[in-house]
């Protein structure tokens, strides 16, 4: 605890603090901040202050020290809890997961990667070539997924454009066997418009930079892509910077994905950024693409005519009613919409495509349970953070909702079902009060009446509902909600402009969205003309038919509406906690210390925000008040009885509570505990501590004592 690193450093664990006040806990957090002490416990969660500065603290020996150790015995870290995660998950063969949470530029990502590489580091002692294989693609994953789904945004250089949620799967030996990553939801807007001063995805950059590379490409892709730089200074949706990163092509190899798979990821990242500079021009009757040239290219890159590509783009067919299938033209408008979705839906199929094989290759295969014994998991969630930019669009308020759903779990799981145990065990207890966002999460999500609702209904209503007809709907149906305020409710409010905005009490903070676009976004509909040349005429990639197998329909069986995508995110975010939920849960709290992404300002009020919603302070206050260790006392005895002489072998007391309560009373630790109906509940690690040294002690004796048994020496 605080005394392993000396008290100039602050308490390792806000449990200790002298009072549970905010004072203390800003006091002890900005200490240790300054100190370079950027983990702090309370009981098993970790706090984490993004230092923005390298630390000395992830070496070879910091493993070491870590690795088997108990929480409580070393200075705090991820790894302490890392390998908490994945003791718990072997000695009793529990699936168990570690939820990263925190706002953007928090420092989620980087910490999932230290978790990652740690349990890399102290698995697979005997270094077996399979368990190696299956740790290196792992770790080579994030690289890869870094560079497609990460972007610089104003608040983070390398943001998470998406979720990802990894279970590492293990076999009774504690060795990893495979594991299964899910992505939610990419940002895919991104592909085509960025915010002032952010940047596209660095996957883009590095098709810049791949003359540098290592002759992997087929030489027409790479002539292309040559001439496609050229065609770089003038595009209009990229701004051109960035150094190589050769990295990515090395990790694409190194997962096994084969040249023509690597091949075909480049053909379509430049066909996207051809894509990009095509300009649309209408005479009044028809609409023209402007940049032929560009056509050219891609059909080039792809073997697909050029006429076939402009007519995926120009027009669309439909089928009558009578079943006739005729050819309409697009509009100028809709010609532009078809673009900025033809984009996004590429990067993002490419996205999830990427996704699929990395899963292929990671899957655990030839899983025998006879042979390999319960296979156990441990998750590791890292998602985009809560965040606020000067225009926040349907995907902020996606991002942020799945913030919520996270914060609401970490409240039912830390602060609600604590609280509840306590009861039904009969224990003591001082209730303690602390927000709870289900409101926010309801206003979002709850049938028929919340904003999702809202958004899908206009979506299906026919004809022609703009996105101002369906913020009118939102804030006629809403403007009562204490988190939702109603434009037209704040009329001289300079930061709502009053045609286009709502707002939203996060429980992280007030965000504006502006509702332009946002029924677009929801319908997220693709023409079915692209995806079927899609899936029918880019003959030189298979792996295009992959990415878009519902090109496969034919016009006339393209009937049933597709969910939404704040439907389908939400579902699939649903499906996310559930998977949690049933996990044993391990959590890091992160903190952006200030908004310049320095290493030595502790914005005091920006920070003190954080702990805030977070529920920092409440979570200590349970810990404290509560205890910080259960067991059931058949167990507890099980593993602490010989430790006591009236217990050790056998106890002769009328029920297990009561040998436990006779090995409480011989160490002296009645103060420290609480008897439940069925579980002892002990308040500091301090008294465990004790019995497990006492008990490892005491171990090598009793062999040697039942060695002599056996020997018939006794
Ligand atoms: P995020 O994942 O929480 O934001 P990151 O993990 O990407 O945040 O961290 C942002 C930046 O902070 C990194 O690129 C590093 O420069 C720095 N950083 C974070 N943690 C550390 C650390 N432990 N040591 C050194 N530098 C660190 V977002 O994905 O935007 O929600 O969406
Ligand atoms: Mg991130």
């Amino acid at each position: 605890m605080a005394e392993l690193e000396g008290l100039e450093f602050g308490k390792s664990d806000f449990v200790l603090l002298d009072e549970v006040s905010m004072e203390q806990f800003m006091e002890n957090l900005k200490l240790r901040f300054e100190k370079g002490r950027i983990y702090t416990y309370i009981g098993e969660v970790v706090v984490s202050v993004n230092p923005y500065r390298q630390m000395d603290m992830y070496g070879k020996d910091s493993i070491e020290a870590y690795r088997g150790r108990e929480l409580y015995e070393n200075p705090p870290h991820l790894y302490a809890v890392s390998d908490a995660a994945y003791k718990a998950m072997k000695r009793r063969a529990k699936d168990t997961c570690i939820v990263i949470s925190g706002e953007s530029g928090a420092g989620k990502t980087e910490a999932s990667k230290y978790i990652m590489q740690y349990i890399a580091a102290i698995t697979n002692p005997s270094q077996r070539a399979e368990v190696e294989s299956v740790k290196n693609v792992l770790l080579k994953s994030n690289c890869v997924l870094e560079a497609f789904g990460n972007a610089k945004t104003n608040r983070n250089d390398n943001s998470s454009r998406f979720g990802k949620y990894m279970d590492i799967n293990f076999n009774f030996n504690g060795d990893p066997t495979g594991g299964h990553i899910n992505n939610y939801l990419l940002e895919k807007s991104r592909v085509v418009q960025q915010q002032e001063g952010e940047r596209n995805f660095h996957s883009f950059y590095q098709v810049r930079a791949l003359k540098f590379t290592p002759v992997i490409l087929e030489t027409q892709t790479h002539l292309l892509l040559i001439e496609i730089k050229a065609v770089f200074s003038r595009h209009h949706f990229i701004q051109i910077r960035n150094e190589l990163k050769l990295a990515v092509m090395n990790a694409l190899q190194v997962i096994g994905f084969s040249k023509e798979e690597i091949n075909s990821i480049y053909q379509i990242l430049a066909s996207i950024l051809l894509l990009g500079n095509v300009q649309f021009e209408s005479d009044g009757e028809s609409v023209q693409i402007l940049q032929l040239e560009a056509v050219n290219h891609i059909s080039d890159l792809t073997a697909t005519d050029p006429e076939s590509i402009s007519k995926s783009l120009l027009y669309r067919t439909v089928a009558t009613g009578g079943g006739e299938v005729i050819e309409k033209g697009h509009t100028e408008q809709d010609a532009y919409l078809g673009f900025i979705q033809t984009n996004g839906a590429l990067y993002e199929r490419l996205f999830g495509w990427i996704v699929g094989r990395i899963n292929s290759v990671i899957e655990v295969k030839n899983y025998n349970p006879v042979l390999h014994g319960k296979n156990t998991v441990i998750g590791v969630l890292d998602i985009y953070g809560f965040e606020i930019f000067d225009n926040n669009s349907f995907e902020q308020f996606c991002i942020n909702y799945c913030n919520e759903k996270l914060q609401q779990l970490f409240i039912e799981l830390i602060l609600r079902q604590e609280q509840d145990e306590y009861q039904r065990e009969g224990i003591t207890w001082q209730e303690i009060d602390y927000f709870n966002n289900q409101i926010i999460v309801d206003l979002v999500e709850q049938p028929h009446k919340g904003i999702i609702s809202i958004l899908d209904e206009a979506c299906l209503t026919a004809g022609k509902v703009t996105d101002m007809v369906c913020l009118d709907s939102m804030d006629t149906k809403l403007a009562q909600h204490p988190h939702y305020t109603s434009r037209k409710l704040c009329p001289t409010d300079k930061t709502m402009d009053f045609k286009k905005h709502f707002r939203i009490r996060h429980y992280a903070g007030d965000v504006t969205y502006s509702v332009e676009g946002f029924l677009d976004k929801n319908k997220d509909l693709l023409f079915q003309d692209f995806k079927r040349l899609m899936y029918n005429r880019f003959s030189s990639s298979p792996f295009l038919k992959e990415m878009w197998p519902d090109g496969q329909l034919s016009i006339t069986e393209v009937t049933k509406r597709p969910l939404t995508a704040a439907t389908l995110f939400k579902n699939s975010i649903v499906a996310l906690v559930d998977k949690l939920a049933c996990k044993e849960p391990y959590y890091v709290r992160c903190i952006k210390p200030n908004e310049m992404k320095s290493p030595v300002l502790f914005d005091d009020a920006r920070c003190q925000h954080q702990v805030a919603y977070l529920g920092l302070l409440e979570n200590v206050m349970v810990r404290r008040a509560g205890f910080a260790y259960r067991q059931p006392y058949a167990r507890f005895l099980q593993r602490y009885k010989m430790t006591c002489e009236y217990t050790w072998p056998n106890h002769l007391m009328a029920s297990d509570r009561e040998a436990v309560e006779a090995i409480i009373t011989q160490h002296g630790f009645q103060d420290d505990v609480a008897y439940g109906q069925t579980k002892l509940f002990v308040r500091t690690p301090r008294s465990l501590f004790t019995l497990e040294q006492e008990r490892a002690a005491l171990i090598p004796i009793l062999v040697l004592f039942l060695q002599k048994i056996w020997r018939g020496a006794i």
